[in-house]
């Protein structure tokens, strides 16, 4: 190993040197460290899981990667308080949904359509996770039209003076569609607990960021909007997100707009849809999971 840097094996034999994780300055008590990397390291065999799955046309008949996401979607996971507050995810939050409280078995039966899946039966797309028990909402795969749904709950929990938060989340180029900026319009003129979280990988599916938005930030295009606090991460590092989602930020909550951005050079390398034809052998992002495995469990004894 090189002095200083992580290794991770991509594809088999690949090999990818790494810089270490940057800790952003932020404090975490160690294990809770080794939480968010066993949850993460869970998760990415969930996702490799579900890409054989694909490849051996055994399940998951749509499968979004969350590879390269998963920095944002265990921060916003583990930020949603179960069955409290209201979590509207979108078909790539996996991720998001394990650290929400979706187990591995509730996973796998909603990729293998089973009767016993917890959100639909069976009869929704695979990869469209939910949870109504605990609140981990069911949406439709007209990208970013739950952040409707989300307004509309915030807009209830105001009514009832509850302190519960709407939490939508979706790509960067959902937030093209008319009814997103419906959505944060109602709720910045509404003044709304909802947080808007923008998943920013730079593709719509094959569309590039420059032909989708004119601010490759995405959530830039609600500057305008009174209101709306803007916060711009790194999505693919857990204490960046961390950082930005301190709850102090969105303290008195209006409407947050938290988009992620993959820095030149480490956008997902995954295909946006992995289908059986396409899937291959796509190197895996490491998304600081190799890194953080370092800082989470130092002891040989624990690795
Ligand atoms: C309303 C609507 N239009 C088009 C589609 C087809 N579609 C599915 S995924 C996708 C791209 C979404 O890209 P983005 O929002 O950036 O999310 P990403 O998959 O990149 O995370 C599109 C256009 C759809 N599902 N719903
Ligand atoms: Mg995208």
């Amino acid at each position: 190993m090189a002095s200083g840097k992580e290794i991770n094996s991509g594809t088999a034999g690949e090999v990818v040197t790494l810089e270490p994780l940057s800790d952003k300055g932020i404090s975490v008590h160690p294990k809770t460290l080794a939480r968010w990397y066993q949850t993460l390291h869970l998760g990415r065999l969930i996702d490799m899981r579900a890409a054989t799955y694909v490849r051996q046309a055994k399940g998951w008949s749509y499968h979004s990667s969350c590879a390269g996401h998963e920095g944002i979607q265990l921060i916003l996971g583990l930020s949603f308080r179960q069955g409290k507050d209201f979590l509207f995810p979108y078909y790539r939050d996996m991720m998001t949904c394990l650290a929400a409280g979706l187990s591995v078995q509730e996973i796998i039966e909603n990729g293998l359509s089973k009767p016993s899946d917890v959100g639909s039966g069976g009869r929704h797309m695979s990869n469209h996770l939910s949870k109504p028990s605990i609140r981990i909402q069911n949406v439709s795969s007209a990208t970013g039209n739950h952040s409707l749904h989300a307004a509309g709950v915030a807009r209830a929990i105001k009514s009832y003076n509850g302190d519960e938060i709407a939490f939508a989340s979706f790509g960067e180029s959902a937030v093209s569609e008319g009814f997103v900026y419906e959505a944060i319009s109602g709720a910045a003129r509404e003044i709304l607990p909802v947080i808007f979280v923008i998943q920013n990988n730079k593709f719509g599916i094959s569309v590039p960021i420059n032909e989708e938005s004119a601010n490759e930030n995405v959530a830039k295009n609600f500057e305008g909007f009174k209101t709306v606090k803007i916060v711009s991460c790194d999505g693919t590092n857990v204490f960046d997100t961390k950082r930005a989602t301190a709850r102090r930020s969105f303290t008195p909550i209006a409407c947050a707009s938290t988009p992620t951005a993959i820095p030149t050079g480490r956008r997902r390398t995954v295909p946006p849809k992995r289908s059986r034809k396409r899937s291959g052998s796509t190197p895996w992002p490491d998304s600081g999971i190799t890194s953080l495995r370092k800082r989470a469990a130092p002891k040989p004894s624990l690795t």
